[in-house]
């Protein structure tokens, strides 16, 4: 099925100059990128994209990072872009992920991990539209 889902190229890859990285396996798993955008997320925005974690011991910590710096949000549409992205970026953990994964290769802690991905459908549907706007899916 042709679906769509939200990457998110965290701070700590914008800092180490590893969007056009990141970018560049997007585009050679034949990811269509259908919209892009860099921003420098509030507390409060940060605190809202991740409400899910809200009361994690790690909660308070994420929302400091990612705002901490800008982020790329990204638009990503393909067959079952969902679970491929999630494969692509590995386990949150970069110690755990497997060989050849985005964390794997670039993250440096469970926090720093380079990247986000909606894990699911109705992630996806939350998320996209947090920061490309309700009527994104059918801007092209
Ligand atoms: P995911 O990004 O692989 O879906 P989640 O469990 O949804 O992982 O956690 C969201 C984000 O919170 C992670 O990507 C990571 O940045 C951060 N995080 C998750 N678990 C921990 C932890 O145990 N310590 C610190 N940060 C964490
Ligand atoms: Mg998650």
């Amino acid at each position: 099925m042709i679906e769509q889902t939200l990457a998110m190229i965290k701070p700590d890859a914008v800092s180490k100059n590893l969007i056009g990285e990141i970018l560049k396996r997007y585009e050679a798993a034949k990811f269509k990128i259908v919209h892009l955008q860099m921003l420098h997320l509030s507390k409060n925005e940060a605190e809202a994209f991740y409400d899910v974690h809200q009361g994690r011991p790690f909660f308070e910590s994420l929302v400091s990072f990612i705002s901490s710096g800008p982020v790329v949000a990204v638009l990503l549409e393909g067959e079952d872009v969902i679970m491929r992205h999630r494969a692509m970026m590995g386990a949150t953990d970069p110690k755990q992920a497997a060989p050849g994964t985005i964390r794997a290769d670039l993250g440096s802690s469970i926090e720093e991990n380079v990247v986000h991905g909606s894990d699911s459908t109705e992630a996806a549907e939350f998320e996209i539209p947090f920061f490309f706007g309700q009527e994104s899916v059918t801007r092209r």
